[in-house]
């Protein structure tokens, strides 16, 4: 199969194994030997006790993996490596916007875990409380996380570009009783007030006893003296030694919200056993990274691909990684391409929003660094066009760096279909993330849950568990179930359309429910909705992904306000402002248009394909069920004034 008419890549002898006997081997062994591949593959961790059964599917589908062993995230972080050979390994090579560096080495990093894990018992923390990180591209966000990893307390990273009220809601849900946040942040030449954000939100929350804030950007800060203390009063710089909690396999590590197809975010809990099993070994085999190797994981470490592939997998792995805070278009549109030539880096992972927002300057800003040190590339987030693959491919890695292209989501925990180097690497496709890793067991069904021919579009599945899958949705196992394994009864349900070809590649195409993709970040057309309608200034909203050239999609909204004004650039600007303020910056639509009526079903439901349809010029299908049809020339003429 071809898209846009691209042939398949052919690969060049050094950089590619033809053989895919590995490969074939391991992703056979995964299934047929079950117990045995996963005895084998867990070792990439230390544990304190082994587990005694491998999985446990009595209690279907909350699997529960490696039941019985016994380890800890932030041990096997750090302490082992400086136990071993890693001591004076850089961990972290941190780069800050205006180009400062800070190099942080394993055993740095396990003395400021320690300290910070010494300061939360010291505040209470005890084993499962929840604590909350509101927290830049700063060192203090790993090591809180592992610090919390240390003493048992599970985390909940909340991404710092959302807002106030994502911010409340996501504390209220998790009903954490510590906040960890910064004064700011950096993001092109500004600073953003995170405390500031932080302590309205703390106004909709009742949970959070302590909140601890790193200085890092220097802005001005209100401190609640009963509440609020300083990270570096409370760390000191002494060190101190804090015996890491033996956890069980299947005690939660963290809990990561993530949106759905309705209005509240749903948190994923990811276990610590199994998730750390995957993460390290989805890396190993899909990038297989040299121990000397400079990896970066350009993600933000408030999502999903920040927590594996910035922090958990890299680490366990004794990885150099590194972190860069702030714009990768600041303060020039060669700021990556700086980066990488300056820190000589090997493996740069990213996403295709990115890569299509960097090739839009053009070929003059990666040309002018050296990016001969790059020998792997990847990317996650969406689908990759061919386009931006093929420039990916030739003007950054010069014809010889495979495109890794990872398919995988919040509640997979680590990749599900990439191309591995490790285990041969097959020859790329540009726009297919190839093949399914080891324990991974995709189909693709239409409606009725039959599997359709090669070819054929339908609904990704996976019939099987594996180690890195959430064990739950916080608080609400129900949706859990109803979520992931109801559509088809017993299978994991991706919410992803994808096609396998007659080779057997797998192309991702793209969600099949509510959920936008803007820019790489995923978030709910009805959160979006919600927010508008909650400004109090519109009534009835609908909002969907449009198509956008650089950034996926983009949100278009349709309002109905409460109060006809005469100046709707003046309404369409404060609902901007507010939806800023409550969700956050990624939230706000990129059109807004404001109707009388939306259209709806006799029994009054916004019908959001209608809407979509019109807006975009395509057919809008079958309107019998619409109840008053001037509503769609209402979303015509609105769209057509707008142009
Ligand atoms: C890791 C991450 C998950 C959704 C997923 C899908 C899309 C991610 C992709 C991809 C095509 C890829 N997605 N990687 N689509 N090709 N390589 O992004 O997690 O934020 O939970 O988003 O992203 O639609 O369902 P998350």
């Amino acid at each position: 199969m071809d898209i846009e008419g691209e042939k398949s890549v052919l690969p060049t002898e050094e950089v590619y194994h033809p053989d895919m006997n590995l490969y074939k081997r391991a992703y056979d062994d995964s299934f047929k030997n079950m117990e045995a591949f996963w005895s084998f593959n867990a070792e990439i961790l230390t544990w304190y006790k082994k587990w005694d059964r491998v999985l446990d599917d009595t209690k279907k589908p909350f699997y529960r993996w490696f039941v019985g062993g016994k380890l800890n995230m932030s041990y096997n972080c750090v302490d082992r490596h400086i136990e071993q050979h890693r001591r004076n390994k850089a961990a972290y090579i941190w780069v800050g916007e205006k180009g400062d560096e800070k190099i942080v080495t394993y055993d740095g990093l396990f003395r400021r875990i320690n300290n910070l894990a010494k300061a939360l018992i010291n505040l209470g923390i005890k084993k499962g409380d929840r604590i909350v990180l509101y927290m830049p591209m700063i060192i203090e966000a790993p090591v809180a996380m592992l610090a919390a990893a240390r003493i048992g307390a599970v985390f909940s990273f909340v991404f710092a570009g959302f807002g106030a009220g994502a911010l409340a809601e996501r504390i209220n849900d998790s009903k954490a009783v510590l906040l960890i946040t910064a004064d700011g942040s950096f993001r092109n030449g500004k600073v953003v007030e995170l405390k500031k954000i932080a302590d309205e939100a703390l106004e909709m929350t009742s949970t959070i006893r302590n909140v601890i804030v790193v200085k890092h950007a220097g802005n001005n800060v209100d401190m609640n003296e009963d509440r609020d203390i300083w990270y570096h009063e409370v760390v000191g710089d002494s060190y101190t030694y804090v015996e890491p909690v033996q956890m069980d396999a299947n005690d939660p590590l963290f809990i990561l919200y993530t949106s759905g197809t309705t209005g509240k975010p749903k948190g994923a809990v990811h276990s610590t056993g199994g998730y750390g099993v995957w993460v390290a070994n989805t890396l190993k085999w899909a990038f297989n990274p040299d121990e000397d190797d400079r990896w970066w994981c350009a993600a933000d470490i408030g999502w999903i691909t920040g927590h594996s592939y910035i922090v958990f997998a890299p680490l366990i792995l004794g990885l150099t990684s590194i972190m860069y805070e702030g714009s990768i278009t600041y303060p020039e549109p060669d700021r990556v391409w700086e980066i990488i030539e300056k820190y000589r880096i090997n493996i740069l992972y990213t996403s295709p929003t990115a890569i299509r927002m960097l090739m839009k300057f053009g070929d003059k800003y990666p040309k002018r660094h050296d990016l001969s040190t790059l020998k792997v590339l990847g990317t996650v987030g969406e689908p990759i066009n061919p386009s931006a693959w093929r420039w990916y491919y030739e003007t950054i890695g010069n014809s010889k760096c495979p495109i890794i292209d990872t398919y995988w989501q919040t509640e997979t925990g680590g990749f599900m279909i990439a191309p591995q180097r490790a285990l041969g690497l097959p020859p790329l496709k540009p726009g297919s993330a190839t093949f399914p890793l080891p324990g991974v067991d995709p189909a693709i069904l239409n409606d009725r849950g039959e599997e359709v021919k090669d070819n054929e579009k339908g609904y990704i599945v996976f019939r099987r568990p594996w180690p890195g899958m959430l064990m739950t949705v916080n608080n609400d196992d129900e949706r859990y179930v109803k979520t992931y394994f109801s559509k088809f009864y017993g299978y994991y349900f991706c919410g992803d359309y994808a096609i396998k070809d007659s080779d057997g590649y797998y192309w991702l195409l793209g969600r099949a429910d509510e959920v936008l993709n803007v820019a790489g970040h995923r978030l709910g057309t009805i959160e979006v909705e919600d927010a508008l309608v909650s400004t109090g200034l519109a009534v009835e909203a609908a909002a969907f992904g449009k198509p956008d050239p650089i950034k996926g999609e983009v949100i278009v909204a349709f309002i109905v306000p409460k109060q006809i004004q005469a100046d709707r650039r003046e309404l369409i600007s404060e609902i901007r402002k507010r939806i800023r303020s409550d969700l956050g910056p990624i939230y706000v639509p990129d059109e807004i248009h404001i109707v009388k009526l939306l259209p709806k079903t006799r029994s009054g439901k916004i019908m959001r394909r209608v809407v979509k349809a019109v807006a975009l010029d395509q057919i809008p299908g079958d309107l019998t069920t619409l109840e008053d049809s001037s509503s769609v020339d209402e979303i015509r003429s609105a769209i057509e004034a707008f142009r």
